[in-house]
C-alpha cells in the first residue's frame, strides 16, 4: 500500500519545486496568476457567498472568489485558495470550457491504473480526522459526484505544489 501511494504521489505532485523556499504569500500570488494565465477571473470581495464563504469558484463562468479578509492569514489563504484551484483541476478535467468537471480520482483511475479503493486511501492519507468529519458533514445534502469533489479539495488543499502539478498537467 505504501508502494502506491509514493506512486501516486509521484504521479501527481512536482518534485522539482522547492517550494518552501518561497513566502506563503509570494506563493499565493503565484497560483493567482497561474489560473488568471488559464482564463480564470479571481475576484476578491468582502464575501464569496450568503453564507459569508472565505471562496468559491463557479465551473460554468470560470470565475474565482477569494475573501478580501483572507490576506491577513496568508497561510490559511493558500489553502482556501488551493482548494478552489483543485475544483478548476476538476474543471479541466471536463474541458476548462464547459460548464460540467469531473474528478481527479476518475483521472488516477483511468491514467494511473488505480482501483476506485487505492485512490481513497491515497486521499485518506492526505485528510486529517477532524477535516475528514468535517467535509462528512458539509457534503451530507451533496450527490456522490460532487461530495467526491469536496474530498479531493479538502485532502489536496494543503499540498499547493501539487496542484500546480495538476494545473499544468491538465488544464
Ligand atoms: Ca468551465
Amino acid at each position: 500500500m505504501l508502494i502506491r501511494l509514493l506512486l501516486a504521489s509521484a504521479l501527481l505532485a512536482s518534485w522539482a519545486a522547492p517550494a518552501r523556499a518561497i513566502s506563503l504569500s509570494a506563493r499565493t500570488d503565484r497560483l493567482i496568476d497561474r489560473l488568471e494565465q488559464l482564463g480564470v477571473v479571481i475576484d476578491r470581495l468582502e464575501r464569496c457567498g450568503p453564507g459569508a464563504e472565505r471562496a468559491a469558484y463557479n465551473m460554468g463562468v470560470n470565475r474565482l472568489c477569494l475573501s478580501q479578509g483572507l490576506r491577513d492569514q496568508p497561510g490559511l489563504q493558500l489553502d482556501v485558495l488551493t482548494h478552489e484551484a483543485i475544483h478548476v483541476v476538476q474543471d479541466c478535467l471536463d474541458g476548462l470550457e464547459t460548464p460540467s468537471s469531473s474528478t481527479i480520482s476518475l483521472m488516477l483511475q483511468a491514467q494511473g491504473g488505480f482501483s476506485p479503493a487505492q485512490v481513497d486511501r491515497f486521499l485518506t492519507h492526505h485528510l486529517d480526522r477532524s477535516t475528514a468529519a468535517h467535509v462528512l458533514t458539509v457534503t451530507q445534502s451533496l450527490g456522490p459526484l460532487q461530495r467526491q469533489r469536496e474530498v479531493e479539495a479538502y485532502a489536496l488543499q494543503s499540498q499547493a505544489g501539487m496542484v500546480e502539478s495538476l494545473l499544468a498537467r491538465h488544464c
